[in-house]
């Protein structure tokens, strides 16, 4: 699958920058350093149209993406990560929470690094996706590092977690493993069809 007019559009550091809401967007969610923005390169592929950082956490305001006309995707600040100031935390839950109120939002992408699996944060973030009516749709990111006896186990812990009408994969930036299934998945959430 082919996104020939992805493009980065703009960074917010508060919801009043927010584009209009408008078409359709997918948000990509995850620990620090589970992967995402690799996630989003290959799915795209496009390197460096989300960075690749070897530093966790410094991906700290809201970055949007076009797709194409009226289907965006958003990357939110990884989690899980120590706040340098109160006043980033308090900035980054603001943000946060105005998301829900977000017509344009129909599901999530969340990535999980398959060695560690699904954590607690992880469970709060589906919750609250859930909460909003949002489909969920796990990526077992850095699958390459695992056996495939060991994959197969992780996605099976994932899925008996997961809510109804979830859906989790295995996947991997680095051998490009189930990158076909999530431009699918995505294309769903994004079109509708
Ligand atoms: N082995 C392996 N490493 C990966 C994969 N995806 C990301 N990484 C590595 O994990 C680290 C964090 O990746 P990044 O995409 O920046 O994670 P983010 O913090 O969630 O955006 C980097 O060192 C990546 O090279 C993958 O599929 N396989
Ligand atoms: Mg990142």
């Amino acid at each position: 699958m082919q996104f020939p007019k992805v493009r980065f559009l703009l960074s917010v550091a508060s919801a009043e920058q927010f584009p209009a809401d408008i078409g359709r967007e997918v948000a990509f969610a995850g620990r620090s350093n589970a992967g995402k923005s690799s996630a989003i390169n290959s799915i795209f592929q496009r390197n460096g149209l989300a960075r690749v950082s070897k530093t966790p956490g410094r991906t700290k305001l809201l970055n949007f993406f076009e797709v194409e006309e009226g289907r965006r995707i958003i990357d939110l600040p990884g989690y899980g990560y120590a706040y340098a100031s109160p006043v980033e935390r308090a900035q980054w839950t603001a943000l946060i929470d105005a998301l829900p109120g977000r017509d344009a939002i129909t599901g999530i992408f969340l990535i999980v690094d398959i060695r560690r699996g699904v954590t607690d944060a992880d469970v709060q973030l589906i919750e609250w996706a859930a909460g909003a009516g949002w489909q969920v749709h796990v990526l077992l990111a850095k699958a390459d590092k695992l056996n495939q006896r060991d994959r197969a186990a992780a996605l099976k812990a994932t899925e008996e977690m997961l809510g109804d009408g979830m859906s989790a994969q295995i996947f991997s930036a680095h051998d490009g493993i189930g990158v076909p299934t999530a431009q699918k998945v995505l294309m769903h959430m994004l079109t509708g069809s």
